[in-house]
């Protein structure tokens, strides 16, 4: 198993032409933005402050790598924050479009959706993109700890159904708070690593 515990913060940036060399396998999470992108980080990492958490949207808003033995994580500042100015959503689209223009070597991603909430046009985009480019992915189902556990299935089978092209695609139920989750994705990536 590779070792989570030792992951540092590298480098923030905030357009795609600083990006640095991709010379190690990358490992992406993405999604709207308050899903819970850094809570993720930080508990897969086993640390409270690695990636900065905020109750406010928008709060990363530059792609955030962080170094670990032989691969990164890459946390994409979230998307759909409609109360963003324009010109940041212009910028943001720009990044985002760099990152993944640019043949990094992106082994794995982590498409995460608050089980709440419908999927929004921007992960449909999302899901697209990732289809087009080839980028293996597998949805993250955060937030499970606000949702009653007799609501749980219904929920997850909505958003299951909602992508129903994909169905063969995992999906991986996740809370910050307790932890659920945790193992399953730390073993994916130790998985596509070994690939
Ligand atoms: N109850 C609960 N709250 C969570 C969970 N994960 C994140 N949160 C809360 O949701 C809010 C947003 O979390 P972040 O991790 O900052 O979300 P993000 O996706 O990184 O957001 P941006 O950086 O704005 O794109 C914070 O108030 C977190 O404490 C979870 O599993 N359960
Ligand atoms: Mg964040």
């Amino acid at each position: 198993m590779k070792n989570f515990n030792e992951i540092e913060f590298e480098k923030a940036f905030g357009t795609a032409n600083q990006l640095a060399k991709s010379n190690f396998p990358e490992i992406v999470f993405a999604g709207r933005s308050n899903v819970g992108k850094s809570s993720l980080i930080n508990k897969i990492c086993n640390r409270k402050n690695l990636a900065r958490v905020s109750a406010t949207p928008g709060k990363t808003i530059t792609i955030n790598f962080y170094k670990a033995k032989g691969f990164r994580l890459v946390d994409i500042p979230g998307y759909g924050y409609a109360k963003a100015a324009k010109m940041e959503q212009i910028r943001w689209r720009n990044l985002i479009n760099g990152y993944f223009g640019m043949h990094r070597n992106i082994h794995f991603l982590f498409l995460l959706i608050d089980i709440r909430h419908p999927p929004s046009n921007e992960d449909i985009i999302m899901v697209d993109m990732l289809n087009a480019l080839a980028i293996p992915f597998t949805f993250v189902l955060t937030k499970i700890d606000k949702t009653a556990k007799t609501k749980m299935a219904a929920q997850v089978n909505y958003v299951i159904s909602f992508f129903n092209l994909k169905k063969t695609i995992k999906h991986i139920p996740f809370s910050a708070i307790t932890g659920q989750g945790t193992n399953e994705i730390k073993s994916t990536i130790n998985e596509v690593l070994k690939q």
